[in-house]
């Protein structure tokens, strides 16, 4: 499965075989151009960046390094290799062969669910924009624009099932992508998290942990797609989704050691007098990420997902390992709810609860990142403890959109949160402390003071490696 980068859009779909698509997308792309020169990575479009480009989508193999400009990096359509006689896995089609085409019946929800899919790749590139002005070493810059060329050829992705199987209102849908803005008061991004801020390098990495993380829970739902195109699209997705995920828990990491260093250097509990970032501070923005993060898996209780389920749209997280029969007319699941003032367990249709077992799935995977960081405190002998807030915490969507409550899940009355909120989520004065430590750090080999180097460099390349070149 060896791409074509002759194409003027590099492809393994044999896009010249079908002159009408091929047309189409070609018509789209200076758009696409134009919105990466506009609202992509700022000032950087000089820059040669030490960058990896897809050469195959077999496993093992599919990466290429080298310096790259980011505005001629070869964004393109790269879809996982066929399965031979692929079945849909779960639903009322259960048993049938997978659709190559869009079941006409399902049309508009499969649209709807790639489309918001889609939709999410541009705004965290926009959301990211001027973060490479501030960025604590070249190792960490060439992270950053790596995730942002990625996110941008997911958007491809996207673009690519929306024009090759929705015909005009695809295009239209294709276009409105680059119409909506993270942020824009008219025209916002579909989901919230992707219309908040990033706007200190703290805020990248708990983005790139928690809510790319959704991304690797959705994309591995889509996955599971028994519309071929789709899975075969975020099979190859998910490839690229575990490097931003590996940025994110790292970068966080770093923090934290550096934090727990100053605090052993100069025995103290001030980190930032010695120009760090606190724990209490990090954990603040741990809090605010997952919060919005899980906001991002819908409602407790959905028809919208036990629709998608039956149509054999949607899945579970790795559906064909699930030993039951797929169907789950009759299965329940234990979901949280509020009943009074207290957070309380009742069991729910299985069906009307996958996003909630999606979130559950999610919030493990979490636990085992925020585990790591806790090692390090550990092993540096300080007595604290990163944790992930309760669900009902801080939430904007589901029934705990309703209450306020703390981040161990109490359910407290609007007059205390109002009172206490600063206590759990960054202040404006935590993210002015922050921002103050903004500086970009651009020698290569340093790293800026409130965050560890790197354990080690990229591609085997040396820390000290210049991972990006001015011009
Ligand atoms: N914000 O029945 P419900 C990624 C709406 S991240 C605003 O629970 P559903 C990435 C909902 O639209 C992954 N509105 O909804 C990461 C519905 O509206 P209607 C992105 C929301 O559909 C980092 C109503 O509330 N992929 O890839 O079951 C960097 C009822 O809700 C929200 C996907 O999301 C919200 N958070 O669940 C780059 C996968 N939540 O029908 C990339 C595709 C719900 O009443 N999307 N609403 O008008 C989906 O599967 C679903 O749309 C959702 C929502 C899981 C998001």
């Amino acid at each position: 499965m060896s791409i074509d980068y002759q194409e003027k859009i590099p492809n393994n779909v044999d896009l010249s075989e079908d002159r009408r698509l091929q047309r189409a997308l070609e018509k789209w792309q200076p758009g696409y151009q134009q919105w990466w020169a506009e609202l992509g990575p700022e000032e950087s479009a000089q820059m040669d960046v030490y960058l990896r480009t897809a050469i195959s989508v077999d496993p093992g193999g599919w990466a290429n390094y080298g310096y790259v400009k980011m505005p001629e990096y070869r964004w393109g359509i790269f879809l996982s290799p066929a399965e031979e006689g692929r079945l849909v896995n779960f639903g009322a089609h259960k048993g049938d062969p997978a659709w190559q085409e869009v079941p006409g019946e399902y049309r508009a929800e499969l649209r709807r669910l790639i489309v918001t899919q889609g939709d999410t790749e541009p705004a965290s590139v926009e959301q990211q924009r001027h973060l490479g002005l501030t960025c604590p070493s070249l190792y960490d810059l060439r992270n950053l624009f790596q995730v942002n060329v990625e996110e941008g050829r997911h958007l491809w992705a996207m673009v690519y099932l929306l024009h090759a199987h929705f015909g005009r209102d695809g295009r239209e849908e294709a276009e409105a992508m680059l119409e909506r803005h993270s942020g824009d008061a008219d025209k916002p991004r579909i989901l919230q998290a992707f219309n908040e801020p990033t706007p200190d390098w703290l805020s990248f990495f708990m983005f790139t942990f928690f809510t790319d993380r959704d991304g690797k829970y959705q994309l591995a739902s889509l996955a599971e797609s028994g519309f071929d195109p789709l899975s075969r699209t975020c099979r190859f997705m998910l490839t690229e989704e575990a490097h931003h995920m590996f940025v994110g828990e790292t970068g966080v990491g770093r923090v934290v050691q550096r934090a727990c260093e100053i605090m052993n250097e100069h025995k103290t509990e001030d980190v930032r007098k010695h120009g760090g970032i606190d724990l209490p501070t990090i954990q603040k923005y741990l809090n605010f990420h997952f919060s919005v993060s899980v906001d991002l898996f819908g409602q407790e209780l959905s028809t919208n997902a036990a629709n998608y389920y039956t149509m054999g749209l949607k899945g579970r997280f790795q559906e064909s390992k699930i030993d039951d029969d797929h169907l789950l007319g009759d299965n329940t699941y234990s979901v949280a709810e509020i009943k009074g003032d207290a957070v309380v367990m009742s069991d729910q249709n299985a069906l009307t609860a996958i996003n909630e077992r999606l979130r559950d799935d999610y919030i493990r995977d979490c636990q085992r990142g925020v585990d790591k960081w806790n090692r390090v405190i550990r092993e540096a002998g300080i007595d604290f403890e990163l944790k992930i807030p309760h669900r009902a915490f801080h939430r904007g969507i589901g029934a705990f959109s309703e209450i306020k409550a703390t981040p161990d899940g109490t359910v407290i009355t609007e007059a205390d949160w109002d009172h206490r909120h600063g206590d759990w989520l960054p202040t404006e004065e935590d993210r002015a402390y922050v921002t103050s430590l903004m500086e970009a750090v651009t020698e290569p080999g340093k790293v800026a003071g409130w965050i560890a180097p790197p354990a080690k460099g990229i591609n085997g390349q040396p820390r000290e490696f210049e991972y990006v070149r001015f011009n």
